[in-house]
């Protein structure tokens, strides 16, 4: 069975609860590719979960843009696993460079965190990328493999997990990362996951690309062979999301 195309689009802390409501009219307008063919989810910021969840058509999907580590309490300004569960959020983006760079959290962190989350049935999007500088020293499938490594030892089933690299200098930057260059990374990272988890997991799991994906250059990344989908952050907020859902076909 094939890969299913995955497009993320992630709000990162944006809007207002009147532009997510005209945001999500017009996703409830676009027409796209049937739900056999392309998977989309939408992350809005924690506060307008429940209104998206409200309003959002049936056959996108919604995921939180972090969650805490283990069971929620006395942990001030954290929303737990267990809380986007009972809302019935089913998906949440993980380690994200912005959290892992902004706010240190280390590869550990992210790794007990993703399997944390997938103990509580949550759906995952778990993000590598490189630096800029680490990929001038040639160190980038150094650093995403020890990224993708932490998750790895902290969890046995990759069913319900989506990888996304996401190169750091290519984040809101406008500066995109070749197809060639995505598709070196995500060839790679598919090669890690069949030697150290098992080929089945590198054959059915996602990879899929972020950073600077466009209306202008989603289809040509998606020709890539192990370019699986992208999650989209500035784009993911104006009108040409659709067009990048639809370089699913
Ligand atoms: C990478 C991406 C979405 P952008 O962070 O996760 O954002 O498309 O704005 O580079």
């Amino acid at each position: 069975m094939g890969r299913k195309f995955f497009v993320g689009g992630n709000w990162k802390c944006n809007g207002t609860s009147e532009e997510v409501k005209n945001l999500v009219s017009a996703l409830n307008a676009g027409e796209v590719p049937s739900q056999d063919v392309v998977e989309v989810v939408v992350s809005p910021p924690f506060v307008f979960l429940p209104v998206v969840k409200d309003l959002l058509r049936q056959d996108f999907h919604i995921a939180a843009q972090n969650c805490w580590v283990k069971k929620g309490g006395a942990f001030t300004g954290e929303v737990s696993a267990e809380m986007l569960c009972n809302l019935g959020i089913p998906w949440v983006i993980l380690g994200h460079s912005e959290r892992r760079l902004i706010l240190n959290e280390s590869n550990e962190f992210v790794g007990d965190k993703v399997a944390y989350a997938l103990s509580k049935g949550l759906k995952v999007v778990a993000c590598v990328g490189e630096t800029l500088e680490q990929r001038e020293s040639g160190s980038t499938m150094e650093v995403v493999a020890a990224q993708t490594k932490a998750i790895a030892e902290r969890i046995s089933n990759w069913a319900d997990v989506v990888l996304a690299y996401e190169p750091v200098w290519a984040i809101g930057t406008g500066k995109v990362a070749t197809p060639a260059q995505a598709q070196e990374v995500h060839f790679e990272l598919r090669k890690w996951l069949q030697v150290n988890t098992s080929p089945e997991v590198a054959a059915t799991t996602r990879i899929i690309y972020g950073g600077s994906v466009s209306g202008a250059n989603c289809k040509e990344l998606a020709t890539q062979p192990d370019v699986d989908g992208f999650l989209v952050g500035g784009a993911s907020l104006k009108p040409e999301f659709i067009d990048i859902i639809k370089s699913a076909e």
